[in-house]
């Protein structure tokens, strides 16, 4: 399996999914979030209204899928990660939020993955925790290199993409 790391805008790559850092109410926000919608077009919202309908809002760690809309991606995954407000069970609900992504992927056949920093924006994680943790994660993910072709970590900010290139290499 092949880790990549780009900095730039996760809306762009060509991957089977890219990860969407949502809210549970999935009816779209500021960030990632806001660019992923805008991009991807109506769809993607129309299909997350219809998976409130049907399950309720997504739990912060839990993830739900989508299509990719107008995305060069087939697929949205569309995951909640926690608010930081520096209580170790945030650590745990992040991992949740990259497991479960990658679970649903695995689920859905999908060979090459694109997250971004999640939670390191409006919901405040430090950066650097975040990034441990999201690598922890999915490098640690039972028989990963075998599940999956391809997994991007996408950072928009410099600050994310130093943390995450001082800690792949
Ligand atoms: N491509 C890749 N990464 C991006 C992009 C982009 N186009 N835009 C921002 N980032 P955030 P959160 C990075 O705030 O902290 C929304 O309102 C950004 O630099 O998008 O999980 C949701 O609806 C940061 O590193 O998500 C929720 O309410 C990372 O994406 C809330 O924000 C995550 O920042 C979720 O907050």
């Amino acid at each position: 399996m092949t880790v990549q790391l780009i900095r730039g805008d996760i809306t762009k790559v060509e991957a089977d999914a890219i990860v969407n850092a949502a809210n549970s109410s999935l009816l779209g926000g500021g960030g990632v979030d806001g660019a992923i919608h805008r991009a991807g077009g109506p769809n993607i919202l129309e299909e997350c209204r219809a998976i409130v309908a049907r399950q309720g809002k997504c739990k912060t760690g839990e993830a739900v899928i989508t299509s990719g809309g107008n995305l060069p991606a087939k697929y949205v995954i569309h995951t909640v990660g926690p608010v930081w407000n520096g209580n170790p069970k945030e650590d745990e609900l992040l991992a949740n939020a990259y497991i479960n992504s990658l679970k649903l992927a695995i689920e859905h056949g999908i060979k090459t993955i694109a997250f971004p920093n999640i939670s390191t924006g409006i919901y405040r994680f430090p950066k650097e925790r975040a990034a441990e943790i999201a690598l922890d994660a999915v490098l640690d993910f039972p028989m990963i290199g075998e599940k999956l072709d391809k997994v991007v970590f996408v950072c928009f900010d410099e600050e994310n993409f130093n943390i995450y290139n001082e800690m792949l290499k």
